[in-house]
């Protein structure tokens, strides 16, 4: 049995409210969630390959072309709600090619909605949660020609009728996991425009989040969190160093959850003298100078803080959990040691006026981070932000809507209890240019321009925010 693993190409997906370059311009990271898949599955001698469309730059006509030379019985794809075009796309072109495959869905959005996923064209299977441990089963059952009706968390149809299985809970020791099968795509190509080092990788040392931000959902990796050992993640390191990475983007949602798992990792990675750079997403609140000491002698070089608001009263509304103190704390903690840092805002929340925008701009502005990524509020499927906003009518359910009904143009709706989409878009182009278009920031990216492919990327991303380009859908 022959396994194709697919990462759709990335073009037509709903982008929300995006900063100045889009995700394609910002880098193009490894899909990591399917290289964890087809370590599992090559590990139980299931002979699997992995497509990445966007690192490949194929669209659907290229994507047919390259499927014609292959052999392959069964393809999963990565599903998020906003790729779900992109995904349904390929499953076409994928059937038209080879219509006796199987097509198995995972990721976040048949998580969240696996009966309308499964109700949708060419869809055979869907797996909720995280499919290191199910998604072999499954493809045991389906070579054998059984019902998987034994398997947590599998959804499939069975006489015209669709069938789910209890979702099986999380993975435990995330340590017993095989490294992502980095080699099965063109790991060289993989770069971000935050740093001049190429390639780049992603890596996750830790799954589940248990704070609660009403704008944050990810069911599908849960809420417990569950860390991999300070051995497990700098063996991970030692390995991409040796492949010739030059820089590791950790994806984790909040890395330092525990804080002497951190000081371990930075003290081993130190110790073994594996020198591979990084960057992590970290919080405020829990975020010291020891710590920030210790990751930058372990060569961290950038921390993304969510700040996401600079009134107390807008952080409370979503329960983040961190004062404005905490938060300029740590960016003072963080610069005076040498380390870049990355600030997150949102505008947009429920009961938050012009005068609280631009109370947030000022506070990002005097933050002084290196980059400041700032979004509209976009109610995401799950979330508690969404609930409510549907529960009160603010919002219609609109992605159960899409779910069901997947269509070009489809429309986000934000929330317009005091500000209209117009004039959040409007005070998202203010803080952009008040943010970019400072002469200071200008003269530090000029000064950080090392190949042509560089000088583009900045200049197109100047441009773009000069015409206010790329804060809309992309799919209108
Ligand atoms: C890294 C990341 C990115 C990276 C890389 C994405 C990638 N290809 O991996 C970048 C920056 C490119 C990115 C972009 C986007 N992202 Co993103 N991203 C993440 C992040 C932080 C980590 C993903 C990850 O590596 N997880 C670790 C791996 C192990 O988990 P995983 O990928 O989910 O895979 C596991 C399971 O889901 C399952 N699985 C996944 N695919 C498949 C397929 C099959 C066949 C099977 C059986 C199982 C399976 O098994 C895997 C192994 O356990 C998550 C948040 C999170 N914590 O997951 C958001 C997240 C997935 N992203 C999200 C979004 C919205 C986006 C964008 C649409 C944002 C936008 N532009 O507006 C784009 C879409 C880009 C595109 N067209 O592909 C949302 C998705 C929400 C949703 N309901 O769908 C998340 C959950 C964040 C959030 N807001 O809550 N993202």
């Amino acid at each position: 049995m022959k396994v194709l693993l697919i990462n759709p190409p990335a073009l037509n997906t709903i982008v929300a409210n995006n900063p100045p370059l889009i995700d394609e311009e910002r880098g193009i990271n490894p899909p990591l969630g399917l290289l964890y898949l087809a370590s599992s599955l090559r590990e139980k001698g299931i002979d699997t390959e992995v497509l990445d469309t966007q690192v490949e730059r194929l669209d659907y006509e290229e994507l047919g072309r390259t499927l014609e030379g292959k052999k392959f019985d069964v393809v999963g794809i990565t599903c998020m709600t906003l790729t779900l075009l992109d995904v349904l796309e390929t499953i076409k072109v994928v059937k038209e090619i080879n219509p006796h495959c199987k097509i198995v869905l995972g990721g976040p959005h048949p998580h969240i909605y696996p009966q309308e996923t499964l109700n949708l064209q060419g869809v055979d299977y869907v797996v909720m949660g995280e499919g290191e441990i199910v998604f072999p089963q499954l493809l045991l059952s389906i070579r054998e020609g059984r019902s998987p009706e034994k398997i947590p968390g599998i959804g499939w149809k069975e006489n015209g009728e669709i069938r789910i299985n209890p979702f099986p809970g999380y993975i435990e020791n995330l340590d017993e996991l095989p490294f992502p099968a980095r080699e099965l795509t063109p790991y060289h190509k993989y770069y971000s425009i935050l740093t001049p080092r190429r390639p780049v990788t992603t890596m996750i040392t830790s799954r589940g989040c248990p704070y609660s931000c009403i704008f944050c959902d990810r069911p599908h990796l849960g809420r417990k969190f569950r860390a991999r050992s300070a051995e497990n993640v700098v063996q991970e390191m030692e390995e991409c160093e040796k492949l010739g990475i030059k820089e590791i983007l950790i994806y984790d949602d909040t890395f330092n959850v525990d804080r002497r798992r951190v000081m371990e990792i930075c003290e081993l990675k130190k110790e073994k003298k594996v020198g591979i750079h990084w960057d992590v997403r970290v919080r405020v609140d829990i975020f010291d100078r020891e710590m920030a000491r210790k990751m930058k002698e372990a060569g961290c070089e950038r921390l993304h803080f969510g700040v996401e608001a600079g009134t107390e009263k807008i952080l409370k509304v979503l329960k983040k959990g961190i004062t404005l103190e905490e938060a300029r704390r740590a960016f003072q903690i963080a610069k005076e040691e040498g380390l870049k840092t990355l600030a997150y805002f949102m505008i947009g929340a429920p009961g938050e006026t012009r005068e609280d925008i631009l109370e947030t701009i000022e506070f990002a502005l005097k933050l002084k981070p290196d980059y400041t990524h700032i979004t509209i509020l976009t109610p995401f499927p799950s979330t508690e932000l969404y609930k409510e906003g549907v529960k009160k009518g603010i919002i219609p359910d609109f992605w159960g809507e899409f779910a069901r009904e997947p269509q070009k143009g489809a429309r986000i709706h934000y929330w317009e209890e005091i500000l209209t989409e117009n004039e959040l878009q409007e005070l998202l182009k203010y803080a952009y240019r008040r943010f970019y278009l400072r002469p200071s920031f200008i003269l530090k990216e000029i000064l950080k321009i090392r190949s042509l492919h560089d000088f583009l990327l900045r200049l197109k991303g100047g441009w773009n925010l000069l015409t206010g380009r790329g804060t809309r859908l992309r799919s209108q």
